[in-house]
């Protein structure tokens, strides 16, 4: 008999991989892989509503603010109901969700007898990050972080959600771009997983992702430079001088979009940088829902995470919808940053 060409090793499926590693993990009970798949299924609906979006009326604003005072697009709308849709009915799993397009935590898990809450854990989400971008047919993302809320939980208390990032559970996101790309960690490594749209499931296709420790690029949205305080800007004024033997310049690459901007991150290393300004010192970006859970991420691929004096994972929060500044990505770079930083 001729001998065939080898059989290709069948497609790692993002259900596969959580089984196998909740086998590894002889306590898990499995329902953390359940939240996984229903991450899973709400980016499915959220990569398919964008591919229709010039076709169906989802594009521009609602009229509405969010919480943070910012416009809501119509597809900000759509794709938090998405998120809230796929965990509503698995209130015994998710006790409380937490987004950037609540004002207020949303606790879906069924109230008990001792009054309080089924479910083991708060999902805490942004749905669609850089949700500008769509108008413009751009990358957009969704961003999302686990956490495990104490069993006596006071009922309802917004207390018990304000968690720092060194105790998330799992986090991870979602990158709608040329192909739809989820990536996440349980903090055992990163690894990617690459939607096919024609079966409809998302493949493992990188396992164990790294950072390289120093990169080639770096992101911000420059037309904040005046607002930045001194070290910032002579932080960047380093990396666009030229020196041969640091690789300097650093290229410019800015998308509008988080969760694409630290992606990038991943193969060519560098660093984001969404830092505090004059009269701002907060910056803009929401802790519980972008910086941490990203900072949770870029560690675990070996890189770092930190608001220029402090790493991102130890802040503890004082309210659910916090903001921090935050310098990410390559573990030289942002130690470089804090450098300049913590000189002025
Ligand atoms: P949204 O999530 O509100 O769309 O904001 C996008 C974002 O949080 C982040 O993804 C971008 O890097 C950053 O804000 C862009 O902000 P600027 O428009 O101020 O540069």
């Amino acid at each position: 008999m001729r001998k065939g060409k080898p059989v290709a090793q069948s497609p790692i499926t993002l259900t596969r991989h959580i089984l196998e590693e909740q086998a590894a993990h002889p306590g898990a009970t499995g329902e953390f892989s359940t939240i996984m798949a229903q991450i899973a299924l709400a980016a499915k609906i959220i990569a398919r509503d964008m591919s229709r979006a010039g076709l169906i009326d989802v594009l521009g604003l609602t009229g509405a603010t969010n919480i943070q005072g910012e416009a809501v697009q119509k597809l900000d709308q759509l794709s938090n109901e998405t998120f809230v849709r796929a965990f509503e009915y698995y209130g015994g799993l998710v006790r409380t969700l937490v987004s950037e397009e609540m004002d207020k935590p949303l606790h879906v898990g069924g109230l008990l007898l001792d009054g309080t809450r089924q479910g083991k854990y708060a999902l805490f989400f942004d749905p669609l990050d850089g949700s500008s971008n769509v108008d413009v047919n751009a990358t957009v993302g969704s961003i999302f972080s686990v956490h495990k809320v104490p069993e006596h939980a006071r009922p309802d208390s917004d207390a018990d959600l304000l968690k720092t990032g060194a105790e998330q559970v799992a986090a991870g996101y979602v990158l709608y771009g040329p192909s739809t790309v989820l990536v996440y960690t349980v903090g055992a490594g990163v690894h990617q997983f690459t939607l096919d749209p024609g079966i409809g499931e998302f493949i493992l296709s990188a396992r164990h992702l790294t950072m390289p420790q120093r990169g080639k690029v770096y992101s911000a949205n420059e037309g904040n430079y005046p607002k930045w305080p001194t070290g910032t800007r002579r932080f960047v004024d380093y990396l666009r001088d030229k020196d041969q033997a640091t690789g300097r310049p650093y290229s410019s690459r800015y998308s509008g979009c988080l969760v694409a901007d630290v992606h990038r991150l991943f193969s060519v290393g560098g660093v984001y940088l969404y830092p505090a300004e004059t009269g701002k010192p907060e910056g803009k970006l929401r802790l519980m829902y972008e910086a941490a859970p990203l900072a949770f991420v870029v560690e675990q691929a070996g890189g770092r995470a930190s608001t220029g004096t402090q790493l991102i994972a130890d802040i503890k929060p004082t309210t659910l919808h916090q903001r921090v500044p935050l310098i990410i990505g390559s573990r030289d770079d942002v130690s470089r940053a804090e450098e300049f930083i913590a000189g002025g």
